[in-house]
């Protein structure tokens, strides 16, 4: 049979330009995803040498897609702990935390990260979900003394084991003094630039949030290239979130692994849901009644025996001896676990780990086993 050729993307004005389009495109990437109505670039050269690049050296991704959603004003602080059950009251200025975001129902509308400047300015950086118009309409139905926008801001991810030296070399020793998950601005070109230590693998890196207002031939790609020269002797590579490295790495991907019928808890989140809160926050109740529900399920990683899995799009049917007991979501080939690395949401009891489970592949009936943690 043959193969259809992969289809392409006609590129229009809605599918918005970063300031680092241009540099991305010369680059070579070779495949883009849809994330926020922007390109997400997913590969370079193929998913498993991109993905071997990335634990050995350094990547620059446009990650402009994680768009910030800036909550500004005297009531900033009540109005993003009205969004989140996640307790709020400790977190520190120039922090990020990871924040689930729920709807009347507990079910989750997005998991961004959250990065506080002042108890009157945050910013939520979000997964692919229209997560502005939730905040804005909260802030006018609750009248609240804030201002809810999209500020033009583009984050670049700097990922791998390499990353350190490079933007060391940009940015000055400070930059390596700096704990996972916090936020600080640096100097380029005599330009302030708020960077975390964070990204979208566990490979170690950092997160430059270039504000750009023009969009071509700007700081963006003077950044970019100070990059990729500092990189050179690493072996510097444009890329993107890399498929294999996220499961095998357990990073939930917001509308794959989970969509607005998940609660936080089915999503392995329950340790960023905070009971002594959920009076204040929108879908606390409905959280602590799903909390005591009978039926309960939760996302595990999962391995699936046999050779390369087809790629997943609709989630794969999970069963015990012919009774359903989940799906997978994600699943993709790892030549480093040597076995096929999945996520799956599993019913209880069967999300075990050691248990062993059929997946209704494409291509025919697996073998698979529930972990007991991710792979990296
Ligand atoms: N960085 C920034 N914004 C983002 C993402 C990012 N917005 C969209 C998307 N990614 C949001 N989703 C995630 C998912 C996982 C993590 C961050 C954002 C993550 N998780 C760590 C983990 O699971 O090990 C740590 C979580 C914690 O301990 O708080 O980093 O990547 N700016």
């Amino acid at each position: 049979m043959n193969k259809a050729p992969a289809p392409l993307l006609s590129i229009t004005r809605r599918l918005r330009s970063t300031p680092f389009s241009r540099k991305v495109a010369e680059a070579g990437i070779q495949a883009y995803t849809v994330y926020n109505r922007m390109l997400l670039p997913t590969v370079l050269k193929d998913v498993v040498s991109d993905c071997q690049h990335l634990k050995k050296n350094v990547q620059l991704w446009d990650v402009s897609c994680e768009r910030q959603i800036a909550i500004e004003g005297k009531e900033a602080a009540t109005l993003v702990q009205k969004i989140t059950p996640r307790n709020l009251s400790n977190q520190r200025t120039d922090r990020c935390m990871y924040i689930p975001i729920v709807d009347d129902t507990g079910g989750m509308l997005n998991d961004p990260v959250c990065i506080k400047f002042s108890d009157t300015h945050y910013w939520i950086s979000i997964a692919d979900s229209d997560l502005l118009f939730w905040i804005k309409g909260i802030a006018v139905a609750l009248k609240l003394d804030v201002k809810v926008y999209e500020p033009p801001i583009y984050p670049l991810a700097v990922q791998g084991p390499k990353s350190f030296a490079v933007m060391e070399n940009i940015f000055g020793s400070e930059i390596n003094k700096m704990p996972f998950f916090s936020a600080k601005f640096f100097k380029f070109k005599n330009e302030s630039f708020l960077i975390s230590r964070s990204g979208y693998s566990k490979q170690g890196g950092f997160e430059i949030y270039v504000q750009s207002d023009k969009k071509e031939g700007n700081i963006g790609e003077q950044l970019w290239d100070a990059l990729m020269e500092a990189g050179k002797k690493f072996d510097i590579r444009a890329g993107g979130p890399n498929y294999i490295e996220r499961v095998e790495s357990g990073l939930l991907s917001y509308g794959n692994d989970m969509t607005s019928d998940n609660t936080p808890d089915e999503c392995g989140l329950q340790h960023f849901c905070d009971e002594t809160i959920f009076a204040e926050c929108i879908g606390g109740t409905a959280l602590k009644k799903r909390r005591e529900d009978k039926f309960q399920q939760q996302i595990k990683s999962l391995s699936i025996d046999g050779g390369a899995v087809p790629a997943c799009r609709d989630p794969w049917v999970i069963t015990k001896e012919d009774k359903v007991v989940g799906q997978v979501s994600s699943a993709i080939w790892s030549p480093d676990f040597n076995t096929n690395v999945a996520l799956a949401m599993i019913h209880q009891p069967y999300w075990q780990a050691g248990t062993t489970l059929t997946v209704h592949c494409p291509d025919g009936e697996r073998q698979s086993t529930v972990c007991e943690k991710s792979f990296n």
